[in-house]
């Protein structure tokens, strides 16, 4: 059973560790949705296939699908892939799904953050979201790991930690009137303190551009270890993308960490700029309140948006002039773990890329 806790994770000795913190194993929710994912989510399915068979060579992959996917989802997944039905509203359950934190003393709790589909009725990306908003809890409840309920509005895609009490978030998100319009910043710093278990918040301002989740940080910085950190970055002033990198590049020269370490920032050049095709755009269902899908539309593509498995890099390979020098900083930045490029438009097309699909759950005792 998973019992619902009425503190909070910090005041019981929890926090969220880092994404290379070992996993007990990863969480996925399987594309359909039509007005999302072109051609009613199969060439997405086949990206989220991929990306699930490479995670599961180094840990426990689980993936969670509607019960009308149900049948197709188990018959293109391998065997030791376990398939769970979990009604959702779309596929991106490093925002629907929990947060999970660690005592340090073996103990695992989740935390469930309100969810409104990055930004509910102002300019949220479609309704309802009600079976999204219940994804934590029914994961939770599958593996009996007591829950949070936390009383912010987040999604696991604008944060990072790296694990010693730092947390990297942007303003354009986490301050965004649709997230959580009642509370100043430092409120929300300390809800974060209360649920994360961390002491120190770096801001940024921008993420992505053209990003619809409102500027995650996960599309735009990431740390790889304690006082390193991954930029996404353009050389070309002239790119919008330009201004948001250097901006952040220059509030990361300037920030100190939880320790009070300066962080080193390596900068990952943004593959393309990339751009929907006509093809592409069609293939996508139109449906009124749903985010429009038009061709020409820049993508907020990035490859700092891959996954930390056990023993694994899974970064998306986006576009072939840009991938090796991107696959070879991960190398790098990940020296005791194996690179390894998946081609990830599809998911690109979606909205998002393999971060915002996955979710680790870390070990615990
Ligand atoms: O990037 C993410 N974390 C989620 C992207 C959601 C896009 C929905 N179309």
């Amino acid at each position: 059973m998973s019992k619902l806790l009425t503190s909070t994770p910090a005041a019981d000795g929890f926090a969220m560790p880092a994404e290379w913190a070992p996993h007990t194993g990863t969480w996925m929710i399987w594309p359909e949705r039509p007005d999302n994912w072109r051609l009613g989510g199969k060439p997405a399915q086949a990206a989220y296939a991929a990306v699930a068979t490479a995670i599961a060579e180094t840990e426990p992959l689980t993936m969670g699908v509607s019960p009308a996917q149900y049948q197709n989802a188990r018959r293109v997944l391998p065997p030791h892939i376990r398939v769970v039905e979990i009604a959702n509203n779309d596929s991106w359950i490093r925002d629907s799904g929990p947060t999970f934190v660690l005592d340090g003393k073996g103990g695992v709790c989740g935390v469930d953050w309100i969810f409104n589909a990055w930004g509910g009725l102002e300019g949220g990306l479609y309704f309802p979201w009600d079976q999204d908003e219940l994804v934590a809890q029914k994961v939770l409840e599958i593996e009996r790991v007591d829950r949070y309920k936390a009383p912010l509005v987040l999604e696991g895609g604008s944060i990072h930690v790296d694990g010693e009490g730092t947390l990297l978030t942007t303003e354009e998100c986490l301050l965004n009137p649709n997230r959580n319009p009642s509370l100043t910043k430092e409120e929300i710093e300390k809800q974060l303190q209360a649920h994360l278990g961390i002491r120190h918040t770096i801001w940024l301002e921008r993420g992505v551009y053209n990003d619809e989740t409102s500027g995650h940080v996960d599309n735009i910085a990431c740390f790889a270890r304690p006082g390193l950190v991954l930029l996404s970055w353009t050389d070309d002033i002239s790119d919008p993308q330009y201004e948001r990198s250097k901006d952040c590049f220059d509030r990361l020269s300037k920030a100190k960490d939880a320790k009070g370490r300066s962080l080193e920032v390596v900068k990952l050049h943004q593959p393309g700029p990339l751009f929907e095709t006509a093809e592409e755009a069609a293939g996508v269902d139109h449906v009124e309140g749903s985010q429009p899908r038009e061709p020409g539309l820049r993508l907020a593509a990035s490859y700092v948006n891959f996954y930390i498995a056990n023993g694994a890099i899974i970064m998306p390979l986006l576009d072939p002039k840009r991938d090796g020098a991107a696959a070879e900083i991960l190398a790098k930045a990940f020296p005791d773990r194996k690179v390894k490029g998946i081609d990830a438009r599809e998911i690109l097309l979606g909205g998002g890329n393999i971060h915002c699909i996955t979710q680790q759950q870390p070990a615990g005792r």
